[in-house]
Parts: C-alpha cells; structure tokens; sequence
C-alpha cells in the first residue's frame, strides 16, 4: 500500500486523528459545531430538520473514523472479500440506526433534549433511502447489517438513482406517483470524484493479432459514459467494522462531452448529450417481480456491473498476485440474476484485456460467482433480446455465444442424442427475436445457486433448473432461508420490547444470537412480563392508530384485532383475496343481529403497498380497498366491528410503526409462488401471529414456531397445477359465498362496478389463475378461527410469546453466516480491542 505521507510526519497525524464524541458533553459540542459551521445557521434558526443535520454529521463523522480503520484493516489483512451486487438496497433511515450500532442512542437523546430536541422528532426528519422495490431489496439492506455485524470483509454495488421508487399518494381511492427527489441532503453519502471509471457502449468488435501473433478481440467506438463512486458507510452493531456500500452514479464522460458541438455553439445538443448520460442512474425501475426488457434497464445493469468489476479487479491487481488466486481473495454474490452480465464482464477483462486463455478464464470467472435466485414468476425472469444485446454490447453477446456453444457441446457430450435438451438448457432462446435467458446464463457461470426458502429451493430445482440438475448434479443448487436483521426489525422498530426481552434474558446479547430468543419460554408463567407483553402490543397498535388518525381521519379502535397485509401489490400476493374476505365478512355483519354482533371481535383491516405504475389489475386491488373503506366505515351498523384502512406510501420508515402494531398479518400468496417472503418473519418476531398460506418462508416459520400457533389455509404447492389445469377445462365453480360476494361488488354497493369488472372477471371466467376462489373457503373459515382464538386473550398471548421464542432462525445473521461458509468461503476479520470496546 502507498503511503502518502512519509514516516516523520505520520506523528503528527496520529496525535491530531480525529476521535468523534463519546459523552454527551461531546456529542452536543460536535452537533452544535455543525449546525453552526458545517449548515452556517445559529440557535435562532434552528428547527427540526437542522437538529436532524447537525445530529447526522456528528454521528457521520463518528462512522467514518471506524470506516476508514475498517478500509485499512482489511486491505492490510489481505484476505478473502464479499462483494454483494444488488441493483437494489432499500434502506430507510440510517441516522437512528447509526445510533443504535454505536451504542449511543441514549447519550444522543439526552444531548438532543439539553439542545431542545425530542429524539424522535429529529430522527423522523429523514428522507428513507428507497433504492428499492420490495423483498428483494430489503434483503440486501439487512445482509449488509449482518456483513459488518458478523466482521466479514463486505462491500455492496449498486446503483445511486436520483430517483428512488415513487412515493404513492392515494387520492380519491386511486394510486398516484410521485417522483422520489431524495439526495437534496443525504449526509450519509460520500462523492468519491476521483474514483471515476469510464464505461463504454455500443460501437463494434475488430480482431487483432498481438505481439505473441495471438488474436484478440478489440471492442471500439461507441459512447463513453462515466461512473462515479459515492460511498455510504454501513456500520456493524456493536462491533467496529463498518463495511462499505459503493453506489455508482452516470455522467457525461470528460472526453465525450462534446466540445465540438459546445463551441460551435450547439450549445442545447452539448448538454443534451450530458442529460443522456446522467439518465442511466436517474431511476429505479418501479416493478417488483417483473420485468419488462427496456433498453435502459440493461444498460443500467452494464454500467453498474462494469464500474464494480472494475473497482474489484483493479483491488485484486494492487496484491500483486496470480490470476488463478482471483477466486481465493474475491466472491461476487449476484442478487437475482440483474448483475449477470457481471460474469460476462470478468471474462472479457481476463480473456481480452489480461490476455487469459479462454478456459483459464471461465474457471476463474466459475469459482467468483454465486448466484441467488428469488423468483419462480415467469413475468420476472430476465430475457434480454439479442438485437438489443448486440447493439449494446457487442462483445459481450460474442462471449455469451461462445459461453453457450462451449456449454451446450459439454452437456451432448453427456446427453449424446437429446436434441431437445439442447434447445432447453440453451442460453439462447430460439424465438423472434432470440432472446438470452439470463438464469441460464448466470447459473452456467456461477459455483452455487440458492434458492430463498426450502419449498422455493425445492421447486426450482423441479422446475426452471430441472436439466440443469442433471447436468451439475444436485449440488452445485443448494437453500439459504432468508432472514432479517434483529436490529432494525426488532431493537430499533420495538425498543419497548427488545428492551423487555433484554430485561428477562439478562442482557441484549439475543440481538447478535437469536436463538437465545428461546429462553423467554420460561416465562410463560410470569404474569408480570406477559402484562407488560400486553401493554407494549397495545401501546404499539396506539401508536399505528394516532397514524392512521393522522392520515386518514378514520379512527380505529386499538383494542380491535389489528390485521395487516402490507407489501407490494401483485396478483400472486392475493391481496384481492383478502379484500374479498373483507366484503364476505361485512356482508355477514350485516345479516347478523344486534346480539350475534356483540359476540364478534372488533377488527381492523389495514392495508398498505404500491403496485407498479403499469399494473392495472393491482392497482384496481388498491381501488377496492379505499371504496370498501369508504363504505365500511361510514357504516353506522358496522361501528368499530370492522375497519378497512388503506395506508399510504407503505416504505420502511412506516414498517417500522406497522410490524410492531398487528395482532395478525396475512402472507396468503398462491402456494408455490412467494420465494420466501421476509416481513412474515418481521411480523411474528414482533409478537404477531400469522394467518398464511404453505408458501415460501411460512413453511419453516410453521415448523419453528409450531403448527398451533400459526394459521395456515388454501391448496398446496404440489395442487396448484391440477387446479389450474382443471380451470382451464372447463372444471371450475365458483365458491358460493364468492359469489354473494361478487354480487355485491356487481350491485354497486362499493361504487361504480365497471371499475372492478377486470378483476372479477379474472377470477370468475378467466379462468382464476392465482386459485381465489378454490382457496376462499378455506380462508374464510380459518379467519374464523382466528376470532375465536383473539377471544381467549390469555392463550393468544402465550402463542404469540412462545412464537416470538421460537424465531432465532430468522437472523440473517444465520443466513449470512450459511452463504459464508457454504457458498464464499470467506471468513470474519475480527478487529482487535481497543479501549475496552
Ligand atoms: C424480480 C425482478 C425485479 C425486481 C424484483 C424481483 C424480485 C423480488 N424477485 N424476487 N423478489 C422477492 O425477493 C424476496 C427476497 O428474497 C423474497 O422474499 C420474495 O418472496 C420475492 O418475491
């Protein structure tokens, strides 16, 4: 490593290194400094949003000293690292986190209070950063806590969108979209101007002899677009290593702006080229599970898996080591198959620009790469079209020919005389146009494939990699079960409780161990701390009423059972059976007397997510709820015995006040299509039940947890073909108390039917694909047990404490720790102590 400063002058560094506060006295000091300085405003102008400022900066600066202890460690210990490529990480806030993984969120609150300040109103001045869409990006957030928690040396790539998804606003019962702007300040970012990469597109391929009278590929002309690094510090809790999330941002190269037209006064055409260039990293495509093979999204992909391929290979090269130790000293996680260009790029690098054999290269490029895969959905799974491909990048579609040719004379080697089996495992699809199924691409290139839960790890080996099973053996496919970060989704979003557990278990030592959640078993007995359980659910679903009283006006009964489904809106997730469910359920209401009404459970049904701009049918989902709420809660029979709540702009921020508030949540997808799913696990370790189908995660969380306490309806994974084979033979009936349902909504009891007709047209002759209908029985009855259960308070509380106990499993601790040891092979680096830390 270069040092820049020589030897006699490293003294006077070391004495002046910068500390970052530790007490109080400190940290208001360092704050004030910063609104004062750093923001130039004064005790006179200072509101919420600078104290949130000067807050931020003071634990930044606090961030970035262990950062750059961290960045240096692991360069000195030159080691295996986890470079995890995601084209989403969804965030949230980072200031409260930040405080919570320092140890130091009490010292800022008391600081925050001599300076004026409620703590909470300061950290709620945060913009989320949402550089996702859902699940998938989520995942990546709490993998990176789990990274730096657990020691490993992890980076994150992605791409830094000006815009993150859209916030939603509902008016007049209808979705709307509105931009994103978040980076007007974001204080946890750091513009990294000199590591600038530049990354080309378009233009042709030449071939070349070298010196040695070899033949080399030589890809030229086209556009040159620059990527620049902006560094977010992710601090691990309570440990310092704070890892780092590079998110690369698009501008006009310095060559290519175009001077000629600048001077020749084209001055409109000059900066046009600029906008251009800064498109590619201005927005976060807003679907989840689907994609839709736009030319920008593919260009996006390159231009993120170029500059972090790049950064990685040039890392590699400052040891000085042999190519052949490439995979020793890095593993590239591809989350999804987004960043499979990835393996294309590195196998262009060795083979074109380092001079590597061919196969030299793709076992180099084998050994790096692992690859997850997170969904079965056929309208989510990558195909990239190959005029488009070769357009783009016409190096790259040579390598993939030549990847599939090598690939696909392997597997008749093996399966002399299987035609069809060519055609199916083959990279490229033989349709109009062809098309380069990138699954294919990116399980060929990698050493393992995950799937996200058991059954989804199960089914794609049956299904989407069935022949590649055969081919690698069944080994190269193994299971990681999800799991989410205990800090943010229990500590940081339920204090009380965590603080509870810890007051019971002697400590917070379950925040980095899970499964020392287990020991709460033994207070089953103990009266006081199942009342005070009691009293933190309450005080949480208070919490979640005064929002929604703030946001909605309708008041809802906290002592009501509070039951939530809030994720993205898609058909497979089955929100319409749920709001069906709701209608079938106020219609009995209705028929039901005065006294049959006083034996029902009062509930609220609260709803939250947003569908992807261009999903019709989901956002008829939403349009549903906000009319059957309008008429349910205006219903002055109905009173507090039912609520149907539509919340807004469903982002991690609002997570954090709805996953600690539900009584039951709903996780109802169609059996075999949720991969896993991620806030069913949020949910109960909150203290929630679950009412859910045999889908993804809910399996392992029934067999943790224990079939009593979980409520599972609906068909089976290994039914659903039949059911559906059946539909589309004409073999279907509708539910009849479906039906009743339909009636009502075709009577215009929620307003004008025409708006709904796709809908129940989907399920009632279009042959039901998602099974609403085979599955609303079922449903419906098993709400039913759900009330009877919420009777028994007692009971209900012990299900929901021993559920609690039972969830260590969940941890991505655990799940990061599976992927280091069975798929990085990499291990912690452990810092040393310092001052007794
Ligand atoms: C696919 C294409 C574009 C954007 C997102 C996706 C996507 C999202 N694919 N799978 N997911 C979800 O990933 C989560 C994390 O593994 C799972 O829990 C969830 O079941 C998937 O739907």
């Amino acid at each position: 490593v270069e040092a820049s400063i020589p030897e006699p002058q490293r003294e006077a560094w070391k004495k002046h290194s910068a500390q970052g506060f530790t007490t109080k006295e400190e940290f208001e000091n360092e704050t004030v400094r910063h609104v004062e300085t750093t923001l130039a405003r004064s005790l006179f102008n200072c509101d919420e949003l600078a104290a949130y400022s000067g807050a931020s900066l003071a634990f930044r600066d606090r961030l970035v000293i262990e950062w750059n202890r961290t960045q240096q460690r692991q360069t000195f210990a030159d080691q295996k690292r986890v470079y995890y490529l995601s084209l989403e990480f969804l965030m949230g806030r980072a200031l409260d986190n930040a405080m919570l993984n320092v140890g130091l969120k009490d010292v800022a609150r008391a600081g925050l209070k001599d300076l004026g300040f409620r703590i909470e109103d300061v950290i709620s001045q945060e913009h989320d950063a949402a550089l996702g869409n859902g699940g998938l990006g989520r995942l990546a957030a709490c993998f990176l806590d789990s990274m730096a928690t657990l020691n490993y040396p992890a980076w994150g790539y992605g791409l830094r969108y000006r815009y993150g998804i859209f916030k939603q606003e509902i008016v007049d019962g209808y979705q709307v979209e509105v931009p994103d702007y978040w980076l007007d300040f974001n204080p946890w970012e750091f513009p990294r101007h000199d590591i600038t990469v530049d990354i080309q597109f378009y233009g042709h391929v030449s071939r070349h002899q070298d010196e040695d009278g070899k033949n080399i590929a030589v890809w030229e002309g086209g556009e040159i677009v620059d990527a620049v690094a902006f560094d977010v510090p992710i601090p691990g809790y309570s440990t310092p290593t704070t890892n780092n999330l590079r998110l690369w941002s698009s501008k006009a190269s310095k060559g290519e702006f175009d001077f000629q037209k600048f001077n020749s006064g084209d001055y409109e055409a000059s900066v046009g080229d600029q906008q251009r260039a800064e498109t590619i990293s201005a927005v976060l495509y807003p679907n989840d599970n689907l994609e839709r093979g736009k030319e920008l999204r593919l260009k996006q992909q390159y231009f993120w898996c170029a500059a972090s391929l790049y950064d990685i290979v040039r890392r590699f090269k400052k040891s000085k080591k042999a190519w052949s130790a490439f995979p020793d000293m890095v593993a590239i996680q591809l989350n999804d198959t987004h960043p499979t260009l990835a393996i294309v790029e590195l196998q262009r690098i060795l083979v074109d620009l380092e001079g590597l054999d061919w196969t030299e290269a793709w076992d180099i490029v084998q050994k790096t790469f692992s690859y997850a895969n997170h969904t079965v959905m056929p309208e989510a799974l990558e195909k990239w079209s190959v005029p488009v491909m070769q357009n783009l990048l016409p190096r790259h579609l040579q390598i993939i020919y030549e990847v599939n040719s090598q690939f696909l004379h392997m597997v008749e080697k093996q399966f002399p005389k299987d035609r069809d089996m060519l055609r199916r495992v083959s990279i490229i699809e033989e349709s109009q146009p062809q098309m380069v199924q990138m699954a294919y691409l990116a399980t060929i290139g990698s050493h393992k494939v995950n799937g996200v839960a058991e059954l989804h790890s199960d089914l794609i080996k049956t299904t989407i990699f069935k022949d590649f099973v055969k081919i690698y053996g069944p080994d190269k496919f193994t299971n990681v079960t999800n799991g989410i970060t205990p800090r943010r989704w229990l500590h940081q979003a339920n204090p009380r409780l965590s603080e509870l557990i810890a007051s019971k278990l002697g400590g917070y030592e379950f925040l980095t161990d899970l499964t020392k959640l287990n020991e709460l078993e033994h207070f089953l007995d103990d009266k006081d701390f199942k009342k005070e359980w009691q009293e933190i659910k309450y005080a949480n679903k208070v919490r979640l009423a005064q929002h929604i009283m703030n946001t909605t006006g309708v008041r809802v009964n906290p002592k009501a059972l509070f039951d939530i489904q809030v994720k993205r809106i898609h058909e497979y997730k089955r929100q319409q059976l749920n709001i069906l469910g709701v209608i079938h359920r106020y219609l009995t209401i209705k028929a039901m007397s005065a006294e049959e009404r006083k034996k029902l459970a009062p509930r609220v049904s609260i709803f939250g997510g947003k569908a992807a701009p261009g999903y019709w049918m989901a956002k008829t989902v939403i349009h549903l709820v906000c009319s059957v709420g309008e008429v349910v809660n205006n219903d002055k029979d109905v009173g507090d015995l039912l609520k149907v709540i539509y919340i807004e702009d469903y982002n991690v921020s609002k997570a954090e006040i709805i996953t600690p508030a539900s009584d039951i949540s709903e996780h109802i997808s169609t059996a075999g299509t949720e991969a896993s799913g991620t806030s069913n696990m949020k949910f109960v370790l909150n203290g929630g039940l679950i009412i859910g189908t045999c889908d993804g995660a809910n399996i392992e969380i029934t067999r943790e947890v224990g079939e009593s306490n979980i409520f599972l309806f609906g068909n089976l994974a290994e039914d659903v073909e039949d059911l559906r084979h059946a539909h589309t033979y004409g073999n279907f009936k509708l539910d009849p108390d479906l039906a009743k349902v339909f009636d009502a909504i075709k009577g215009g009891r929620f307003g004008d039917a025409n708006r709904f007709s796709a809908l129940c047209n989907s399920i009632i002759d279009q042959g039901d694909y998602y099974l609403v209908s085979d599955d609303f029985n079922s449903y419906i009855k098993t709400h039913a047990l759900v009330d009877e259960a919420y009777k028994d308070q007692e009971a209900w509380l012990e299900k929901c404490i021993t559920s609690v106990s039972r969830m260590g499993f969940f941890s991505s601790d655990r799940c990061i720790q599976e992927y280091a040891d069975m798929i990085w092979n990499v291990e912690p680096l452990v810092p040393e102590q310092r001052n007794g830390k």
